[in-house]
């Protein structure tokens, strides 16, 4: 039963506790800079008794073609290295550790955010069913995104690149590492589902071929700043951003297995529907996540299992018992920063106030509640 509490050696990181703030986006860094609001946020969670044993940041854009949402913070310039300093020095002086999320959105997107006004990128020209936030005078708005164009194979080199320097930039930031975001329907979630690749080229077609772009992706990041303090983040079936596939079972566990070699710190999965039921489905069978598990183990993958989506107390430490490492919570994060502390006691717990959730300032972001 104690195991939650328990600390863990996760490749390069060595985390107090299973306990993993799950990324989560905020839309509060103006100008794709982090700032003190953020620090503080983070500082509020960082604690390795009473917060997390690991925090997850925001997604973080790995390039300005890579932004899909306002107010998302960056990580390829100089400037948003100076900026994001503050966060890991804030983390780390209250005994924390803390991971970037490095993120391209691909087609999620809209040409207002895109460099010159243009198109999104992504595997093939087609739109996504879904919403990106925009902020219109200072208050979120949900729009369509825009109808991307589908990316030159010679372009892709430079978007690998583009994932090298950003988990260079936020090592230079002084993060403990890095997890790549592969879920979710954005870019490299985009390449491996068949709804969203339909490309006749050595990134589309088999599974093989779907699934190359994250392997260049995975083997640059980690030569970059090693296996060690490399993360990765996927969700097999999640619909979020319009993501489909009818094949999930065989399509990710060719990605652990590809991914074993690497020697990564955590392999972070999603199960169900991102922030939904756990029980969503792609395809005619229900997906088996312990499978997902033992083919990677089998492959001689030794990265922490990560899991997320709507755990609590008791789901947390039956997943522990069954062979999961680590355990992210996301919107529980949110509303108590003491989250460790109150997870060790059993509650109560603060309740999320959703309307504060993107966007704005201190309210709903600095004014939740520790215990006494
Ligand atoms: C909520 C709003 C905007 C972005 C994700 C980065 O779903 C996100 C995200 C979530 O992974």
């Amino acid at each position: 039963m104690t195991l939650l509490f328990d600390p863990l050696q996760a490749g390069g990181l060595q985390l107090a506790s299973r306990i993993v703030m799950a990324p989560l986006t905020r839309n509060r860094a103006p100008g794709a800079l982090a700032n003190a609001r953020m620090a503080t946020y983070y500082r509020q969670r960082a604690h390795p008794a009473r917060g997390a044993g690991l925090i997850v940041t925001e997604a973080t854009a790995i390039s300005h073609q890579g932004q899909g949402y306002a107010d998302v913070p960056g990580i390829w310039r100089a400037e948003q290295v100076a900026a994001w300093k503050p966060v890991t020095e804030a983390v780390h002086a209250e005994g924390g550790k803390i991971v970037m999320q490095l993120w391209h959105v691909g087609r999620v997107s809209h040409t207002s955010l895109q460099p010159g006004g243009g198109a999104p990128v992504a595997p093939s020209a087609i739109a996504a069913k879904t919403k990106t936030v925009l902020l219109v005078d200072g208050k979120a708005q949900f729009v369509e995104t825009s109808m991307p164009r589908a990316l030159d194979g010679a372009e892709l080199p430079g978007i690998v690149q583009d994932y090298r320097r950003a988990a260079s930039n936020a090592m230079a930031a002084g993060f403990d590492g890095v997890e790549v975001h592969a879920a979710n329907g954005y870019l490299i979630d985009q390449f491996l589902r068949r709804g969203s690749n339909q490309r006749s080229d050595a990134y589309g077609g088999p599974i093989e071929n779907r699934a190359r772009f994250l392997d260049e992706v995975m083997q640059a990041v980690s030569a970059e700043i090693g296996g060690g303090h490399t993360g990765i983040r996927i969700s097999p079936v999640t619909p979020a951003n319009d993501a489909s596939d009818d094949q999930p079972q065989a399509l990710f566990e060719h990605v652990v297995r590809q991914l074993a070699p690497l020697g990564l710190a955590y392999v972070h999965v999603i199960e169900g529907s991102t922030g939904g039921p756990r029980e969503h489905q792609q395809g005619p069978l229900p997906f088996d996540y312990a499978a997902l598990r033992q083919a990677y183990r089998a492959a001689g993958g030794e990265g922490a299992w990560m899991v997320n989506n709507g755990y609590d107390l008791p789901l947390a430490q039956h997943a522990l018992a069954e062979g999961a490492d680590l355990v992210a919570f996301g919107r529980p994060f949110i509303a108590n920063p003491d989250l460790g502390a109150r997870l060790r006691q059993g509650g109560p717990f603060n309740t999320l106030d959703r309307a504060t959730l993107y966007g704005g300032g201190d309210a709903g972001y600095l004014d939740y509640p520790c215990l006494a």
